[in-house]
Formats: structure tokens, C-alpha cells, sequence
């Protein structure tokens, strides 16, 4: 290991690719005495109190905040290696990934970003298997137009019913914009190479391809990117890592047909209490008339699919909570405590916890009506069964211990 005993990371991603979850599970392993982890925390260093926050969430299997262009933390951790004893500062920026997005879509870094980036000594880069916007190829793009009979690009086709849809730079491929990020970052005047990095794909554990290396997976699913890292061996040495740092799916907050009992689709059609009246306002003409009609033909049996998928739509779209909507609703202490998060009613970056607060109030306007388990339970009853240190597993090729969540940063501090 480099005798130098600080340490800055770059954590570089693009939004919900996993930086801040990682980051929750290590700084709960670094704070472990018995645990399967190489670097240990030696003494506190700064304020501890984000990273306590995201690690709490991490410990009760709630995904962590997400990160706001205007919540930028930078973390420190004082660590030592417990084999050798050797100190090791860390300082790690948990940026939202929208910085990175602003690099590929405006030209444009932060200032936080630019800072970090110049005292870098090495960085990791996140990917999310779910999150990938995959390119198209032009063979099948030409076989599609063929098939549709839509004129090609020499011909006029203003005069017929196609539509041209302007590019959007937003939904450029993800290779591309990864290989835009690290050009960007060669491109700095202060930029020394080689520059390490850890490749890290996240969420490892939806990966379901068996055998496959993290190396096989970028080249599989980011050929540009992997070409670029091969063509610019001098510029960046690489590693590449499957970390699973929640150990599994956590429990979706999104409503399926069996969490709904009938009376919830009586209570919801009477209009009698101010949620419901609000609610039922919400739904689309064709879910409305489908609860219309089921009135009608008393039927009973499960919701239908339609008024599901509404009100799936009405909780992921933004917070319902209102004082006066829910003014008569006994809310639970986990409800309100989510209601008083700074910012959650208005933040689009923390759509998971307004998913889960709305899932949470409807549920406590309608006790006996919406059940309170969640989709994937069997899933989740597995991953609360594991020790917490055990949740955490890894993939690569240099991995000597597979829960060991340091093993990157070991490799990136040699
Ligand atoms: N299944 C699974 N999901 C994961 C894992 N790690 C992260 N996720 C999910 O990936 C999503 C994004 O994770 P975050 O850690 O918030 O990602 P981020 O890069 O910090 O996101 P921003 O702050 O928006 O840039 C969340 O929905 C997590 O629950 C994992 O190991 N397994
Ligand atoms: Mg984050």
C-alpha cells in the first residue's frame, strides 16, 4: 500500500448508480470491530452525522437520500489498516450524480466537483445494471424503418404523417456519456495520469447473467466504454468490481392488485372523506369509470388493474401529503417522521422515501382497507436474515475477501 496516508476519492456516477449506498455500508463496516473488513475507522474525523443518517437508513433497509446539486457532502473517514496499522485519511465528495449529468448535457461542472477533482488521487466509478440506456444500431434502426415504410433521411417526409423527433441529449447513451465524463476529466489542466479507478457496477445482486465478471458485463453492455479504457491504458489504470452493497432489493412501495381490499374501492368511490374524495379525482376517465362500473355490477374480487396502476402513478409523482387532506387520519410516528424530512414534499431527487411516505399515508388513512406488506417480501425476509456485515458481497478479480466492501479502495490506495 502507498505509504502516503491521505487519501482523496472521487465517487463519480451518474444519478441513482449507487454512490451514497456504498458509502452507508462502509462506513457501517469500517465501524465494526468483528467484522470481515480490512480498514478499520481509527478515530472520528469531522462531523459524522450524514454519514450516520444514510447508514441508519441502510441498517432499516430504507434506500439512502438522494443527493440535490445543492446538498453536495463531502465525507473524511480516519482509517487504519488492520493488518499493517498504517493510517489512511479518506475524503470522499457524495455528489449528486446530477453533476455529472450537468457535464454531459450543459458543458458544465460545479465548482465542488472541479475542487474535489483536482486533489483526486483516484476515483471510483459507479454504473447501475437498471439504470443503462442502451444505444441503437443503425442495422436494426434501418431494418425498423424498412419494415414501418418510413421514407429515409434523403427524402422529404415533412408532407406525411411522420414525425421527426428532435435528438435529446438527455437520452444519449449511458456509454457515451461515461466516456464523455472521463475525457472531460483528462481534459483538466491538472489532470496526472495514470489516473486509478475503480469501475464499480452497483446493485451487483440484480445482475442475473451467472458466471459473468464485471469485466464481461462493461463489455457486454458498455463496449464503447470498455474500448475507451483499453485505447487509454496510459491515461487510466483500471479495476472492475460487482459490489452488491444492500445485499438485495429492499421492498417496493408501489401498490400491487392483493394490497387492496373491496372496501377500499367502496370508500374510494363514496367520496366520503377528504383523501378519497381527492384521490378519486386523481385517476384518468377510464380507471374512474371502471370504479364506477364495479359499483354497478357489485362486484367483488380484487381492485382492477386499471385503478392500481392510477394510483401506482398518483404516489410516484410527487408528495400527497396535505394538513388539510389528512388532517382526520391518524398518522403513525415512521409516517410523521418522514412528513418532517427537510424538503422530501417538494425534492423529485428523493423519490424513493416520497414513494415510500405516500404508500405510508394512504396506509394510514385506510387501515383496514390497504394491507401493509410489500412487494418482493420473499425476497426481503432473505436479505433481513443476513448479519448486516454479510449483506454486503463483492465480484472481481483480485477480490480476496467477498464481503470485504474496502477491497476497491485497497486496490486504489496500493
Ligand atoms: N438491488 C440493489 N439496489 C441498490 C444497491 N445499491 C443501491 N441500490 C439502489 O440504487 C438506487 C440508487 O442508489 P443511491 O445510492 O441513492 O445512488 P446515488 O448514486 O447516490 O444517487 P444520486 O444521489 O441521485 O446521485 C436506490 O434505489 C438504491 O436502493 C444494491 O446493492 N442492490
Ligand atoms: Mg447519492
Amino acid at each position: 500500500m502507498n505509504k502516503s496516508p491521505s487519501h482523496q476519492l472521487l465517487l463519480i456516477g451518474l444519478p441513482g448508480t449507487g454512490k451514497t449506498s456504498y458509502l452507508a455500508a462502509l462506513w457501517y463496516m469500517v465501524n465494526q470491530s468483528n467484522v470481515d473488513c480490512r480498514l478499520k475507522l481509527a478515530k472520528l474525523d469531522g462531523n459524522s452525522k450524514y454519514l450516520n443518517n444514510i447508514r441508519d437508513a441502510w441498517l432499516e433497509y430504507r434506500p439512502v437520500p438522494r443527493n440535490s446539486l445543492d446538498s453536495e457532502t463531502v465525507v473524511s473517514m480516519a482509517l487504519e489498516d488492520r493488518e499493517t496499522g498504517l493510517p489512511l485519511g479518506l475524503s470522499f465528495p457524495d455528489l449528486s450524480g446530477e453533476s455529472f449529468r450537468l457535464q454531459w448535457t450543459k458543458r458544465e461542472l460545479t465548482s465542488g466537483y472541479d475542487e474535489q477533482l483536482r486533489k483526486a488521487s483516484g476515483g471510483i466509478l459507479f454504473v447501475h445494471p437498471n439504470g443503462i440506456v442502451k444505444p441503437h444500431r443503425i442495422d436494426t434502426l434501418n431494418a425498423l424503418v424498412d419494415a414501418l415504410g418510413v421514407a429515409g433521411p434523403e427524402e422529404d417526409v415533412r408532407g406525411d404523417n411522420v414525425l421527426l423527433k428532435q435528438w435529446d441529449i438527455e437520452k444519449a447513451p449511458t456509454q457515451v456519456q461515461l466516456v464523455e465524463l472521463l475525457q472531460f476529466i483528462s481534459n483538466r489542466e491538472y489532470f496526472r495520469a495514470p489516473f486509478r479507478l475503480a469501475i464499480l457496477v452497483s446493485a451487483w445482486d440484480v445482475v442475473t447473467a451467472l458466471h459473468q465478471t464485471p469485466v464481461d458485463w462493461v463489455s457486454r453492455q458498455l463496449p464503447l466504454l470498455r474500448q475507451f479504457l483499453e485505447c487509454n491504458e496510459g491515461m487510466f489504470d483500471v479495476a472492475f468490481y460487482g459490489v452488491s452493497a444492500q445485499g438485495g432489493r429492499y421492498a417496493s412501495s408501489l401498490f400491487s392488485e392483493s394490497d387492496f381490499k373491496d372496501t377500499f374501492l367502496v370508500r374510494l368511490r363514496e367520496k366520503r372523506d377528504p383523501v378519497s374524495s381527492w384521490l378519486c379525482e386523481q385517476l384518468d376517465e377510464a380507471a374512474q369509470s371502471a370504479l364506477r362500473e364495479n359499483a354497478a355490477n357489485q362486484a367483488s374480487g380484487t381492485l382492477p388493474s386499471l385503478v392500481v396502476q392510477n394510483v401506482n402513478k398518483v404516489i410516484a409523482k410527487a408528495s400527497i401529503y396535505d394538513q388539510g387532506r389528512f388532517t382526520n387520519v391518524e398518522l403513525r410516528s415512521e409516517t410523521k417522521a418522514l412528513i418532517n424530512i427537510t424538503g422530501l414534499a417538494a425534492s423529485v431527487q428523493q423519490r424513493e422515501e416520497t414513494i415510500r411516505m405516500n404508500r405510508l399515508l394512504l396506509e394510514d388513512t385506510y387501515p383496514s382497507e390497504v394491507l401493509r406488506t410489500r412487494q418482493n417480501d420473499i425476497e426481503v425476509s432473505a436479505l433481513h436474515q443476513k448479519l448486516p456485515a454479510r449483506r454486503v458481497s463483492l465480484v472481481g478479480a483480485d477480490i480476496k475477501n467477498p464481503h470485504d466492501i474496502t477491497e476497491p479502495l485497497q486496490w486504489l490506495m496500493r
